[in-house]
């Protein structure tokens, strides 16, 4: 704004001429003048006031989040003030939300959000100076937002060891700062706060662990999926197998091994010589693989079982245990030379499979000898040797001989005996020896 003044005329007129210059940069222009003539030579020129005292008030500071608006409201002095607000360094524009009235002097902001916290600054300005205004922060309580979960955090194992120490931490986004209760399987700990420090665990406190994130300005909470912590004791006891029975005959005994310690969270490893024993029609594995049924046992399942038990912290394995199998006698065979010259050694063999050892009895024509070994022996063969020589091999493991047991599975079971037998002739320069399987019975 310029004014000027034009020397008086003949008449005392005061000439007037006005209008607004623009000054900005270096260009002096004359956007829009006028002149007057005015009569009244006493003209008073007001001064333009620069701006000052620039505040910035807003009309509420209990603010929560989606539930209140909020108006600050810029006052100044100064003349011609134009307004503009900030928003920490951005200017703020009008939207949907975000209104300026009173020809900008007023901000409202509908329905705060947390993201409104500011610090707000009114900047006020005329052609000839300006001023900002202390910053103004706003203090917007926030919901728990929804999709923000408390999540727990802690050492990412599955399995904590018995007598260790963890702590669970929970963290929800909050203001004012969210309070914090746990959750042991839904029963609400004593302990509070952001962190659970869990010493010296002990096995009672495995479980499902949650946190509950709680705002006391909105009364909103929030509730962690649970997480589950496994503690584990060290096996503190042996592995020990027991079997239902002590007899084991094959093909008509059926046998239950039991793997049984002390623990939870067991998993049960059979193992059979150094092989893992699978299920099979004969094979059963039940009680969550802790038994072991073989049905029918037969001589190749001596073993040595063993059981290994783990829980994920240690393991334990049993002793072995050795089942012994009785069968037999069978495939049995008989050997001898095939011609002995007289006066020779002559050594005649029966063999067979058996578990006791057989007992063996040798007949020379049909009657007792007093051979009693596998090996029978002519120490110096004469014509007089020949003949037929029968081997008969005996399991002692009949109903009888089990006097000191009352296992019934052994009672009445026939001794297998197989016979055999060597026929030795007589030749002009020697002996020749046949030898044969004769006959089982
Ligand atoms: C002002 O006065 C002068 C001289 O009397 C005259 O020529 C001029 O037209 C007047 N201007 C206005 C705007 O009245
Ligand atoms: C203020 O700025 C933040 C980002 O810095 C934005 O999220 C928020 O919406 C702004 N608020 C207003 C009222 O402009
Ligand atoms: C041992 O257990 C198995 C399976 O349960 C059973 O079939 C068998 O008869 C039992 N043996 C004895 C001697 O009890
Ligand atoms: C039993 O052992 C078998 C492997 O032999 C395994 O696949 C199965 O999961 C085990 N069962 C249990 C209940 O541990
Ligand atoms: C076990 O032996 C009995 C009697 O000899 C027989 O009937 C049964 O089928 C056998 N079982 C298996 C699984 O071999
Ligand atoms: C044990 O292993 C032997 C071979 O080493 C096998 O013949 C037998 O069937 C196995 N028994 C069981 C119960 O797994
Ligand atoms: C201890 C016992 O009873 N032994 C008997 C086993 O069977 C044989 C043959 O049947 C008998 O001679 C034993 O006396």
């Amino acid at each position: 704004m310029f004014a000027t003044t034009v020397p008086p005329q003949e008449t005392p007129i005061l000439v007037v001429t006005w209008g607004i210059l623009d000054i900005s940069g270096t260009n002096f222009n004359i956007i829009t003048s006028s002149s007057v003539n005015i009569t009244c030579p006493n003209i008073v020129f007001l001064p333009i006031a620069n701006i000052s005292n620039v505040v910035v008030t807003p009309n509420t500071t209990d603010l929560v989040e989606f539930n209140n608006s909020v108006s600050l409201s810029c006052s100044s002095s100064g003349s011609f003030p134009s307004f503009l607000w900030l928003n920490g360094s951005s200017e703020v524009t009008a939207s949907g939300r975000v209104q300026l009235t009173d020809g900008g002097a007023t901000l409202t902001i509908i329905n705060v959000a947390r993201y409104d916290q500011g610090p707000f600054r009114c900047h006020v300005f005329n052609n000839f100076s300006n001023y900002t205004s202390d910053p103004v922060k706003l203090s917007i309580s926030c919901e728990l937002l929804p999709y923000s979960t408390c999540s727990i955090l802690f050492p990412s194992q599955q399995h904590y060891e018995e007598g260790s120490d963890i702590s669970l931490r929970c963290s929800a986004v909050s203001r004012p700062a969210a309070q914090y209760y746990w959750f042991l399987n839904g029963d609400k700990l004593s302990e509070s706060g952001p962190e659970l420090r869990l010493m010296n665990l002990q096995e009672s406190q495995s479980g499902n662990y949650s946190c509950q994130a709680f705002n006391n300005k909105t009364m909103r909470n929030e509730t962690s999926h649970p997480s589950v912590v496994f503690i584990l004791c060290e096996l503190k006891y042996s592995v020990v197998v027991t079997s239902n029975t002590t007899v084991f005959l094959e093909f008509s005994t059926s046998v239950s091994l039991s793997c049984s310690t002390s623990g939870s969270s067991l998993s049960f490893l059979w193992l059979n010589g150094s092989s893992e024993v699978t299920a099979s029609d004969r094979v059963q594995l039940n009680d969550g693989n802790s038994t072991l049924t073989i049905v029918n046992v037969t001589r190749y399942d001596q073993g040595p079982f063993r059981c290994n038990v783990s829980n994920g912290v240690s393991n334990g394995i049993s002793q072995s245990v050795n089942l012994v199998i009785q069968y037999g006698p069978d495939n049995m065979s008989i050997k001898g030379p095939n011609s002995v010259h007289a006066g020779d050694l002559t050594m005649l063999y029966c063999h067979t499979m058996s578990v006791p050892s057989a007992k063996f009895t040798w007949l020379f024509k049909g009657k007792p000898t007093n051979g009693h070994e596998a090996v029978y022996v002519i120490k110096s063969s004469r014509n007089s040797d020949s003949g037929t020589y029968t081997c008969t091999a005996e399991n002692i493991v009949t109903g009888q001989n089990f006097s000191d047991c009352d296992c019934s599975a052994a009672v009445g079971r026939a001794t297998i005996i197989t016979a055999g037998c060597c026929v030795l002739i007589a030749a002009v320069n020697g002996i020749i020896v046949y030898c044969l399987i004769r006959k089982k019975r």
